[in-house]
């Protein structure tokens, strides 16, 4: 197991951990049904709330945007180390899009401000052999996808929601946002982003939660 998977661990609530994990291992919540994006907005299984639950493991990491940086490494031609001032110099993206949480609710029409998926990639330029990326964070939560979903024009790096800052809770100073895929994906107070060429499993995804998790064909568990 990773180091900073045993790191979290150690903090973590454990009895949310382990319902998680059986959750996982009865396959709760699927329904089996496949649905596209085009002919519903609601995936299956899923029921709409209007507020923001916080999901996590019960550590929130208080980052103050002085301490903050974001290291963009791995299997890249231009590696890059951001600090706030960095990171806010870098152009800005707006982008609205739906939260698809495995629990089971979705939020629609987020509204998200931040530094695109694309223009990081732009940036750092990733060799041919990088295929998958690792997001770490500042609570030890790591999470993995293939890079042709993180790379979705809709991904990115946000550092608001709904016009304000988003909230420590939910990852402040900075997550990322990955519509697509469940939110589990979607890591908050990020802090690295490594670029790999085979996959490496994430906290959840090391606990039963699917490796690739789009919520239209409801890659729940696996
Ligand atoms: N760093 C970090 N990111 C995380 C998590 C976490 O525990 N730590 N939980 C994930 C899970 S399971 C979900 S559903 C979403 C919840 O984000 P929210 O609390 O803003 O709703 O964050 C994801 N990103
Ligand atoms: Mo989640």
């Amino acid at each position: 197991m990773a180091e900073d998977e045993n790191r979290l661990l150690g903090r973590a609530r454990r009895k949310l951990v382990a319902s998680k994990e059986r959750w996982a291992r009865e396959g709760r919540l699927l329904t089996g049904r496949a649905a596209r994006p085009e002919s519903q907005r609601l995936p299956p299984g899923q029921r709409r709330v209007e507020n923001w639950p916080v999901l996590d493991l019960g550590i929130q990491p208080a980052v103050p945007v002085e301490a903050w940086q974001l290291v963009i490494d791995g299997l890249v031609d231009n590696p890059v180390r951001w600090d706030w001032a960095a990171f806010r110099a870098q152009p800005s993206f707006r982008d609205v899009s739906d939260i698809h949480c495995v629990t089971a609710w979705s939020r629609f029409d987020n509204a998200w401000e931040g530094v695109s998926v694309a223009h990081v990639i732009a940036t750092v330029r990733p060799r041919p052999d990088a295929r998958f990326v690792l997001l770490h964070s500042y609570d030890d939560y790591t999470t993995n996808l293939p890079l042709a979903d993180f790379a979705g024009a809709d991904a990115l790096l946000a550092h608001s929601w709904q016009g304000g800052p988003l909230a420590p809770e939910h990852g402040g100073p900075v997550r990322a946002v990955v519509p697509r895929l469940y939110f589990w994906k979607s890591a908050k107070w990020l802090k690295r982003i490594e670029f790999i060429a085979a996959d490496r499993r994430g906290f959840w995804e090391e606990r039963g939660y699917h490796d690739h998790g789009d919520p239209w064909t409801e890659e729940r568990y696996g």
